[in-house]
């Protein structure tokens, strides 16, 4: 037989959203409920990989958080879209949207959120499935989450302010208001009342009067109107779609180490963002969730107080916060950098199981001429450790060990075959895979919908 090389490089054949052959084989192969997770604390680039993943799948979902989610995507012509609570696949005109069980909905940021897609263009319409299970959270609960901050003093948060823990407590303390409450305006005003005097004992500087219980009802009236289109039985709907063969890609908002039991509590969110959230926010069974993807940064970001081993404190920090464009989607934070840290992403990796990983911002790292990769947590008496520990003081005296890679000093953002990648950024990539023991398949090298590499 013959074989013919060609000594002409072979440019990738691209699709609309960018995808060549080799990508559409790894995306093709997710299974038939896929997820994607954040690996650190946020703001990962997940809402760029589903916004990617959405054109091969019937349905997104979200499955807990609010919107204190910020996704920022982009559509094929650069158009960008910072979305909160509304799924990233809402750009991909075939697929629908859920947002199920698990998730915290405050009706009048979702409207508006909803209202600047349609007036950008994007059709919404039968689109959003709103679960009737949803908590409601109202502007009560983001006006008590800042109470809470001031209360915490020099030990606040850092939350978002968007109300998620006042309303998870709601829902747990067992006297929120769901979606489907929407349906009985009749009692809707008495479950107001008890949630409003619940908050207005705990918080001194809480008050409402019955004026403003009366146009918080009528208001509410009004989006009961408006949500019923959406209001959908969320779960009836995921199981029914999983017997018809239906594709669903679930997207996680937030990340692992800000999980309320896996991250670094109390400086977390209210909610599950690791593998267990998507059955018990979706009420789909384990044995049904296949392939999850978890979403890595290059380096490490994390916006509000906490624990953070690998931050940088001096102007490397800086640094990478204006290549990185790191502050908030939600809340315009300067958001804290610093180096990837291995110990966390092996303890995220054992909780969620990740088939593999997208390694995202790649080209932020391009300019530096070394890069450090934390890979040891060290216990003041010398020790390594062998896990991600619990103890926050303990988290606070560790020291790092790390292990320093030559940087690649050459911009990568054009490039879009492995391959074509300089060999101090595959090294890069080869060693996180060698610490982790996980397969980065995705590697993101700009923030378009075109600018990721498939390995
Ligand atoms: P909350 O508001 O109760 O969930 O805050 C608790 C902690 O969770 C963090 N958190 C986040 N961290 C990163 N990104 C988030 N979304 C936005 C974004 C954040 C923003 O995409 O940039 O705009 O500031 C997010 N949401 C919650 C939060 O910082 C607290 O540490
Ligand atoms: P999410 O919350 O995980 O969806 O992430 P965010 O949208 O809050 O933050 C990620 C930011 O990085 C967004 O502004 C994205 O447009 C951008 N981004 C995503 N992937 C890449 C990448 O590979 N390179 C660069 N330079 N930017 C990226
Ligand atoms: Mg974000």
């Amino acid at each position: 037989s013959i074989i013919v090389c060609s000594t002409k490089p072979i440019t990738p054949v691209l699709d609309q959203q960018g995808v060549n052959e080799s990508g559409l084989s790894r995306i093709e192969s997710l299974s038939q409920v896929s997820g994607v997770l954040g690996c650190q604390w946020g703001d990962e680039g997940k809402g760029k990989l589903v916004d990617i993943l959405a054109k091969h799948f019937d349905i997104v979902a979200r499955c807990q958080g609010g919107a204190n989610a910020g996704h920022t995507i982009y559509n094929s012509e650069g158009k960008k879209f910072a979305l909160h609570l509304v799924p990233s696949g809402i750009l991909n005109e075939e697929t629908v949207c859920v947002i199920g069980n698990g998730v915290v909905v405050h009706l009048p940021g979702l409207f508006k959120e909803i209202d600047n897609l349609e007036a950008n263009g994007v059709s919404c319409q039968g689109r959003i499935l709103v679960s009737d299970r949803a908590h409601l959270l109202f502007d009560f609960h983001q006006e008590i989450d800042g109470l809470r901050e001031a209360e915490l003093a020099n030990s606040f948060i850092g939350t978002t302010k968007r109300g998620i823990g006042p309303c998870y407590s709601s829902k747990v303390i067992r006297n929120g208001i769901r979606v489907s409450d929407l349906r009985h305006m009749d009692t809707f005003p008495k479950k107001l009342d008890l949630l409003l005097s619940d908050a207005s004992s705990r918080f001194q500087g809480f008050k409402y009067g019955h004026d403003m219980l009366r146009e918080e009802v009528e208001r509410y009236k009004k989006f009961a109107e408006r949500l019923e289109p959406f209001i959908t039985d969320t779960v009836h709907f995921m199981n029914d779609a999983i017997s018809q063969k239906k594709k669903i890609l679930v997207e996680g908002g937030q990340a692992t180490m800000l999980d309320i039991d896996f991250g670094t509590y109390p400086f977390v969110t209210s909610s599950s963002p690791s593998a267990g959230g998507i059955c018990t926010g979706l009420g789909i069974a384990p044995r049904v969730v296949g392939d999850l993807v978890g979403v890595v940064k290059a380096y490490t970001t994390r916006v509000g107080s906490g624990p953070f081993p690998t931050e940088i404190m001096d102007k490397g920090g800086d640094l990478l916060r204006f290549a990185g464009q790191e502050f908030g989607t939600t809340t315009g934070r300067p958001r804290r950098c610093g180096w990837l840290d291995i110990v966390a992403l092996r303890y995220c990796c054992q909780i969620n199981g990740f088939a593999s990983l997208n390694l995202t911002k790649l080209d932020v790292l391009s300019d530096l001429s070394e890069i450090q990769l934390g890979v040891t947590y060290r216990h003041p008496d010398g020790s390594a450790l062998n896990s991600f520990p619990s103890d926050l003081s303990l988290l606070e005296q560790i020291k790092v060990e790390y292990e320093v890679l030559p940087g690649w000093q050459a911009d990568i953002s054009s490039i879009r075959k492995y391959s074509d990648l300089p060999k101090a950024a595959r090294d890069y990539v080869v060693r996180i895979e060698e610490l982790v023991g996980v397969p980065i398949h995705y590697i993101g090298i700009g923030p378009g919908r075109d600018a990721l590499i498939y390995k």
